[in-house]
C-alpha cells in the first residue's frame, strides 16, 4: 500500500507538471479522454521517458513521434523505408519487447494500459515546462544548518563499510551497516534514486531522486539524516562534488533529464549557484532540444566535472574553479552518452556511447578525447570493471545489454613495467562469453574475481542470476549464482531481477540486490567472494525494491 501511494503521489507531480492540453496537432492521433491522456502521461514518464525522452525523440530507445507512431489515414505505412507502425504493432512491442533491446511491459503493465499507451504516443508529445534557477532556489530547504550539525562522528558505526541504498518504489535510501548487516537507517528521499555518490571526506552522501529532488545525508549524526534537500529539475539521474584538492566538497553538481540542465550548488548546504542548459547541437552538427545530462564525475587531477551530455554526444570538462567565469571545453564524441567509469589509474573517464554501440574515452589530463571504440551492441558499464589481465595488462571491461559479451579494453598506464602492453591500448583485447540483459560489471583490486548480472534478460532464470569469472584465467568456466534461489525467498511468478554487484570496502563480499516485483518480498543477498558461498540474505518489509548499492569506501574513492 505504502510503496504505491508514494509512487502515485511522486508520479502524479511529475506529470502535473508536464504542461496542460495536448496541442491542436494531437487530435490526429487516437481519440482519448482527458483522464485517459493524464494516466498514459503518468506511464510514459514513469516507464518510457528515461529511454525514449520527453520529447520521444529517441535515445537508448527509438523514435516515438507520431510521423512514424502513426499510420496515415490513406494506407502511406512507410517512411524512408521504415514501416509506420500503428495501433496493433505498437501494442506487441510494448507488450512482448524486442530483440533490439525493448524490454517487454506484459508483467507490469495491464492490456488495456498497453493499448492506451500505444494510443498515448500516436499523438503529438507533451511539451513540459522549463525549471529556471528561481524555481531550484525556491525548491531549497537547509533542514540542519551547518552550524547545528556535529562536530565529530556521533555514531559508533564504521562509515567506511557503510552501504546506501536504493529502494526504488518508496522514495527511499536505506543506509544499511556492512559490519552487522543491520539497517541503520531509512531515510526519505526523491522518487526512485537513481544513484548515491560520496562527499570527499566521506561524511555526507548525495542521493539523487528520479524526480529531480536531491538529498544531502550526513552520516556523522547518530542517526544519520537529510541536512539539506533542493529539486533540480522534474527529472535527474546524476549528481557529484568537487574533489580536486583545495575544492572537496566545495561544491556540489547535477544534471537533469528535463529540463537539460546542469546546476552547481554549495556542497555542504546544497544554495544553488548556477544553472546551465546543455541545449546546443549534436556531434552531427544538427540541433537538439533535449539533450539529457547523463553520468558526471569530479576529476581528481583538476579542479572540473566531467559532464557527458547524452543526446548531443559532447563531452564536456566543466572547469569549478570560477563558477562566476565557468570554463567549459567540449569534447565532441558519439552519440547517446549514459553510464561510465574511470581507468585504473583515474586519468581517463570511460563512458558509454549505448545506442551508438561505442565506447568514449576522454583524457582529463589533456582535455582531449583520447579513443572512441567500437564494441558489440549497448554497452553498459555502470562504472566498469578495471583489472589487469594476464596476457594485455591493464583492462577496463563493460557489459551490454544488447549483446552476449563482456569486453575488455586495454587502457594506458605510466609504469614503465606496462610499457610492453602499449601497442593494445584501446583496442578491444578481448570479448568474455555471457548473456545478453546485463547491466552492471564490477571487481576490486582485492579480488579474484570479475561479477556481472544479467537482470534484463528475457529469461527468468537468467535475470534471476549472476555470473562470476576468474580474472586471471577467463577461459575457466565461469560459475553461476542463482541469487533468486539461494534467497530462500518463496518463489513467485514476477521475475525477482538479481542486480548492481556491489563489493565490501574490503573487497571480500560481494552484495547483490534482489529486486522484487512490487507486491513481493525483495533482499539483498551477500556472498562470499573468494568462496561464493551464501553469506547472509538481508531482508526486511521494509526492504522495497533495492536496485542501486553504494558503498562508502568503494563510492568514495572510485574502487571498480
Ligand atoms: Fe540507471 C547509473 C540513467 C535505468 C540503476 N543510470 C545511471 C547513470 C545514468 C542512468 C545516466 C549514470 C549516473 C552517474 O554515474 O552519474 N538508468 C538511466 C536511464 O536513463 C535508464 C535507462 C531509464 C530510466 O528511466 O531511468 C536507467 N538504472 C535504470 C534501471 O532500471 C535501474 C536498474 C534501476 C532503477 O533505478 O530504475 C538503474 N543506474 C542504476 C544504478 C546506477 C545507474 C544502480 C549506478 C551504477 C554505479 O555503480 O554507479
Amino acid at each position: 500500500m505504502k510503496k504505491s501511494v508514494v509512487g502515485m503521489i511522486a508520479l502524479s507531480a511529475m506529470a502535473a507538471a508536464m504542461g496542460s492540453a495536448f496541442a491542436d496537432e494531437a487530435a490526429k492521433g487516437p481519440a482519448m479522454t482527458a483522464a485517459e491522456k493524464e494516466q498514459a502521461k503518468k506511464i510514459y514518464f514513469e516507464r518510457c521517458a528515461g529511454c525514449h525522452g520527453v520529447l520521444r525523440k529517441g535515445a537508448t530507445g527509438k523514435n516515438l513521434e507520431p510521423h512514424w507512431t502513426k499510420k496515415d489515414k490513406d494506407g502511406n505505412v512507410t517512411e524512408g523505408g521504415t514501416t509506420k507502425l500503428g495501433q496493433n504493432r505498437l501494442e506487441k512491442i510494448i507488450g512482448y519487447g524486442t530483440d533490439g533491446g525493448m524490454v517487454n511491459f506484459d508483467d507490469i503493465l495491464t492490456k488495456e494500459e498497453i493499448s492506451l499507451m500505444a494510443k498515448y504516443i500516436q499523438n503529438t508529445p507533451d511539451v513540459p515546462p522549463e525549471y529556471s534557477f528561481k524555481d531550484t532556489l525556491d525548491s531549497w530547504k537547509v533542514i540542519v544548518p551547518v552550524k547545528d550539525r556535529p562536530t565529530k562522528q556521533m555514531n559508533n558505526f564504521n562509515l567506511k563499510n557503510m552501504f546506501s541504498v536504493t529502494l526504488r518504489d518508496t522514495g527511499e535510501v536505506a543506509l544499511i551497516d556492512g559490519d552487522t548487516k543491520e539497517i541503520r537507517s531509512i531515510v526519505k528521499t526523491g522518487y526512485a534514486v537513481h544513484i548515491s555518490r560520496l562527499s570527499a571526506s566521506g561524511r555526507y552522501v548525495y542521493v539523487i531522486g528520479r524526480d529531480g529532488r536531491l538529498s544531502l545525508i550526513d552520516l556523522w549524526m547518530e542517526k544519520p539524516a537529510v541536512v539539506a534537500e533542493v529539486k533540480i529539475g522534474f527529472d535527474a539521474r546524476s549528481v557529484d562534488t568537487s574533489k580536486f584538492k583545495g575544492f572537496e566538497d566545495k561544491y556540489a553538481i547535477a544534471g537533469s533529464y528535463w529540463p537539460p540542465q546542469y546546476v552547481i550548488m554549495d556542497g555542504d548546504t546544497l544554495k544553488p549557484r548556477k544553472v546551465v542548459s546543455t541545449r546546443g547541437m549534436t556531434v552531427d552538427g544538427e540541433y537538439h532540444p533535449e539533450p539529457r545530462v547523463a553520468s558526471i564525475v569530479a576529476s581528481f587531477i583538476k579542479p572540473e566535472w566531467v559532464v557527458n551530455i547524452k543526446e548531443t554526444g559532447q563531452i564536456l570538462l566543466v572547469d569549478y574553479s570560477d563558477i562566476e567565469n565557468l570554463k567549459t571545453t567540449t569534447i565532441a564524441s558519439a552519440k547517446f552518452l549514459h553510464d561510465g567509469g574511470w581507468d585504473a589509474s583515474k586519468r581517463y573517464f570511460l563512458v558509454a556511447a549505448n545506442a551508438s554501440n561505442k565506447i568514449a574515452a576522454v583524457d582529463t589530463k589533456t582535455g582531449k578525447l583520447a579513443a572512441l571504440v567500437d564494441v558489440a551492441k549497448i554497452p553498459h558499464p555502470g562504472r566498469g570493471a578495471n583489472f589487469v589481465h594476464p596476457k594485455f595488462g591493464p583492462v577496463w571491461t563493460t557489459g551490454h545489454l544488447g549483446a552476449d559479451v563482456l569486453t575488455l579494453i586495454s587502457t594506458p598506464s605510466e609504469k614503465k613495467s606496462d610499457a610492453k602492453y602499449k601497442e593494445y591500448n584501446w583496442k578491444v583485447v578481448q570479448e568474455v562469453k555471457h548473456v545478453p540483459g546485463n547491466l552492471f560489471v564490477k571487481t576490486h583490486p582485492k579480488s579474484a574475481n570479475l561479477w556481472a548480472d544479467s537482470p534484463q534478460n528475457p529469461e527468468k532464470e537468467l535475470a534471476e542470476s549472476v555470473s562470476v569469472w576468474d580474472k586471471s584465467d577467463l577461459s575457466k568456466p565461469k560459475a553461476i549464482l542463482n541469487v533468486a534461489k539461494d534467497s530462500g525467498l518463496p518463489e513467485t511468478k514476477a521475475t525477482k531481477r538479481a542486480v548492481h554487484p556491489e563489493y565490501s570496502a574490503d573487497g571480500k563480499e560481494v552484495w547483490i540486490s534482489l529486486w522484487g516485483g512490487k507486491v513481493d518480498q525483495s533482499a539483498i543477498v551477500v556472498y562470499d567472494d573468494a568462496t561464493l558461498k551464501l553469506k547472509r540474505v538481508i531482508t526486511d518489509p521494509k526492504m522495497i525494491t533495492p536496485t542501486g548499492k553504494f558503498n562508502v569506501f568503494n563510492t568514495q574513492h572510485d574502487i571498480y
